[in-house]
């Protein structure tokens, strides 16, 4: 397969989708908006439900090519993505800030990471093995891909977990029909129109649109696997559809994680550590510290550390030198997050920083913690998806693990502790699929990732990511 031509992209207010190699117009327009100013930034082709099944047809046409490219060729592609996108990480990154709110730093980094998954997954082999070679008979299984594959992304990592689906898909053989949220296009169509003349056409589509798209899309006939990362009630309902032609479904849901700080932490490092990890991108992350346990002995000293944190944190717009935090991403999620605070108010329960909104424009919401509330409380029991977070206390291991694990997520939890071997065998006993000990949010493209009970079905990343996109196949000679 010769590898088509490299061209860059303008990154205008002229924003279009792949289909079928085309870059094209919706039926018709919806407006994105600066979270800082709510301001229109651009408005963003509508997919019909005709573009959408004409997508879903010329992906479902390039699969029966694409499977047959050599491996090889199929991964040299995704190093051609890896090094497209690296070339327009300045235009990507200034675009992400502005669709997302997040200031560029955290923007620059989110791009850096989809050179680098791109660049990991085209590494990967398929593995084949021969299972049984005797009395004349061979068995050997190997890997297929599936076929079209719905990729759904959210608004709070758009091209990042855009990226941890199309780069596996693409790598085993499968064709895409990538579908951004709706709050959260701009920097996803140009992923699209970066990779528009790299791929042949309808291997990768890129379609954006309102809420019924994802629906249509999920429960298309022909799309053989849905890789979704969203809310776990959205989540529930991926699945019932999938039921219909028994797609194959992975699934990054809801998270409630736990962060456990034992008494022996040097307090003012861990309070820096797991404020970025209550925080960053304004809480708005599934892996976020959600619920912090921390020790009774050592809570007002840590409380103190991270009250002062949220003291110096800068709130503004993204693009503004300085600002640390920026607003929540959109109309929807502020909503809710201020329901959260305004009910934890009204519950009696008290701020140590925070607990107003402003009524300004922009959907901006500062740090926010609540002091130890008890389990029972919203701001515990639900994932927040914001600038909030409850310190709670804590005495005993063993009633610890237990607060917990009593959750209906299971994404990630964190122990911090100077001794990492009891901070192993804490870790062993909680219900999460990632644990991480004195850290937080570190993800890698060889680590795999995803949600025990709740949290999601599947992973994504790592070998066992790149599988979730295959099928086995057993020949028997
Ligand atoms: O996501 P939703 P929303 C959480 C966060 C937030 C909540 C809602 O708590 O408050 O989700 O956010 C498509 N079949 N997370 O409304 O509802 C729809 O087009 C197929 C956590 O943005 O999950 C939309 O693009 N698709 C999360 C997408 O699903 C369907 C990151 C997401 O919708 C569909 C973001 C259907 N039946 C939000 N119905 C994380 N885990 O990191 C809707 N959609």
């Amino acid at each position: 397969m010769a590898l088509r031509s490299s061209t860059d992209v303008a990154f205008g207010r002229d924003f279009r989708m792949l289909l079928n190699g085309e870059l094209v117009a919706g039926e018709g327009t919806f407006a994105v908006l600066d979270p800082a100013t709510e301001e229109v930034i651009a408005q963003t082709p509508d997919c019909s439900r005709e573009q959408l099944d004409a997508a879903v047809d010329a992906a479902a046409r390039a699969f029966v090519a694409w499977r047959d490219v050599p491996l090889t060729d199929r991964r040299a592609a995704l190093v051609g993505l890896a090094d497209r996108i690296d070339r327009h990480t300045d235009a990507l990154t200034a675009l992400l800030t502005r669709e997302l709110g997040r200031p560029l730093a955290g923007a620059r980094l989110e791009v850096a990471s989809c050179v680098q998954w791109c660049r990991a997954f085209a590494a990967m082999m398929l593995p084949s093995q021969v299972r049984q070679d005797a009395a004349g008979r061979r068995w050997e299984t190997t890997r297929v891909p599936l076929g079209v594959v719905a990729a759904i992304a959210p608004w709070n990592y758009p091209l990042s977990l855009a990226v941890w689906k199309v780069a596996p898909a693409l790598v085993a053989g499968n064709t895409v029909v990538l579908k951004p949220s709706l709050y959260t296009p701009l920097t996803t169509l140009k992923l699209g129109e970066i990779a528009a003349d790299l791929l042949p056409p309808g291997v990768l589509n890129v379609l954006s649109g309102r809420d019924g798209l994802g629906r249509w899309l999920a429960g298309h006939a022909k799309v053989a696997k849905i890789a979704f990362t969203g809310s776990t009630a959205t989540g529930r309902r991926v699945m019932q559809g999938a039921a219909a032609t028994l797609k194959r479904l992975t699934l990054e849901l809801g998270g409630n994680d736990a962060a456990i700080v034992l008494p022996d932490v040097d307090v003012p490092k861990v309070a820096r550590k797991l404020f970025t990890g209550a925080f960053f991108n304004s809480g708005q992350i599934c892996i976020a510290a959600k619920r912090i346990y921390v020790h009774d002995s050592i809570y007002a000293a840590f409380a103190a550390a991270f009250v002062a944190l949220a003291r110096e944190a800068r709130l503004g717009r993204g693009d503004e030198p300085g600002v640390t935090l920026g607003p929540v991403q959109n109309r929807a999620q502020f909503e809710s997050v201020k329901q959260l605070i305004d009910d934890t108010r009204a519950a009696g329960h008290r701020f140590l920083h925070g607990g107003e909104v402003s009524t300004g424009r922009g959907y901006f919401i500062p740090p926010t913690i609540v002091d130890n509330p008890p389990d029972d409380a919203r701001v515990v029991v639900e994932e927040p998806f914001g600038p909030v977070v409850p310190l709670l206390r804590f005495t005993d291991i063993d009633d610890v693990v237990r607060r917990a694990n009593a959750s209906e997520y299971g994404l990630g939890a964190s122990v911090w502790s100077a001794d990492v071997q009891q901070a192993r065998a804490i870790a062993r006993r909680l219900e999460a699929g990632t644990v991480w000990i004195n850290n937080i949010l570190l993800l890698d493209p060889l680590g795999p990732f995803g949600g025990h009970k709740q949290s999601g079905l599947g992973v994504e990343n790592a070998i066992e990511g790149l599988l979730e996109y295959t099928a086995v196949q057993t020949v028997v000679a």
